[in-house]
């Protein structure tokens, strides 16, 4: 029997988040800091400690439903460290932190992308034509919000195989008002030469600047790159990964066959792998800016953001691991 009870509307938003039907970055940052809200305020009995263990616990099986967008640990870390360090004293406070941190932090984002449309906006020029990969809001409030301006008309969408999720930017972009072309992800190199900026979203950005996000995104700048076509990274800086700093790794989720071909031929053709990772990284090299809801910068300069954001925590990453060089142990 648990030591305590996760209740059934955060079971439900985990498994959302698992199976794909809450995806993206940013919905999936929403999300966990709506489950940790719903957690506290379903938290019944006890004490302000066993609160604090409980939505610990609560957290940590959150986080666990998908691994590469660090939107998803980032927005439960933002909620669960304000908590520890506000040392709250009584069971109330604590729980009214949560909800409140959990509230401003949804609300934070949504703002974020706003910005990031309006400040993305500024770099696009009139006559521009876009492409994209995959379903990023924040790309498609910098593309929606320079087509408002008048300045983007036309957009070739990248279908996004194997889950489609192109058919979602095309419908937004399309209900928007512009002139969307759907393409298969095979044509990107075709259509360049019609491009004049790239413009994708994130899940999550390293302390060197490279860029994860859906599989095919890093062969789009490459094609760019080549064409001499600006490649955009439009993120949130919660999709920043403060433990790339302490050297791990970014995990690439590896989803299953079946969302590439059926169960049916799987069993008829037994002597076939198949392999379905569904990130890449597109290295710092390859992106022209990073645009973020505190300003456009190259991504070389994403460690800065890192240690705006994330300073404290980082220290504390590296204490934990014992990476500290202490004065008294040099002088010995
Ligand atoms: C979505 C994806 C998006 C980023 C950014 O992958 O790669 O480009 O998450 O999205 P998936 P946003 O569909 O597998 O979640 O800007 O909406 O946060």
């Amino acid at each position: 029997m648990p030591k305590f009870e996760i209740p059934r509307k955060v079971i439900e938003i985990r498994e959302n988040i698992r199976t794909m039907r809450i995806r993206g970055a940013g919905r999936i940052a929403r999300a966990a800091a709506e489950a940790l809200a719903i957690a506290a305020q379903e938290f019944k009995g006890g004490d302000v400690r066993e609160f604090i263990e409980y939505i610990n616990i609560v957290g940590d099986y959150v986080r666990s439903a998908r691994p590469t967008a660090v939107s998803l640990p980032n927005a439960v870390s933002y909620v669960l460290t304000r908590l520890q360090r506000a040392k709250p004293t009584s069971l109330d406070e604590a729980k009214d932190l949560v909800i409140k941190t959990a509230e401003y932090f949804i609300e934070y984002s949504r703002k974020a992308v706003k910005i990031i449309g309006e400040l993305g906006a500024k770099r696009l020029e009139y006559g521009d034509v876009v492409m994209t990969h995959c379903h990023s809001t924040a790309a498609v409030s910098v593309i929606v919000t320079a087509h408002k301006l008048g300045k983007v008309n036309k957009v070739y969408v990248k279908e996004t195989r194997p889950k489609l999720q192109g058919l979602i930017t095309a419908k937004a972009l399309a209900d928007a008002g512009l002139d969307v072309i759907l393409i298969p992800d095979s044509s990107v190199r075709y259509f360049m030469k019609k491009v004049s900026k790239v413009i994708v979203g994130a899940d999550t950005v390293a302390a060197n600047g490279a860029v994860i996000n859906k599989i095919g995104t890093s062969l789009v700048a490459l094609v760019a790159k080549e064409a001499r076509v600006r490649t955009y990274v439009a993120t949130e800086t919660y999709k920043f990964s403060p433990r790339t700093v302490i050297g791990e790794l970014v995990p690439i989720e590896v989803r299953d066959p079946t969302e590439i071909v059926s169960n049916e031929w799987l069993r008829n053709n037994p002597g076939v792998e198949v392999y379905n990772p569904v990130f890449d990284v597109t290295p710092p090299e390859y992106i022209d800016a990073i645009i973020t809801e505190k300003g456009i910068i190259p991504p070389q300069a994403a460690i800065l953001i890192l240690i705006e954001e994330y300073g404290l925590s980082i220290k504390e990453q590296l204490k934990e691991h014992d990476f500290v060089i202490r004065e008294e142990e040099l002088r010995e």
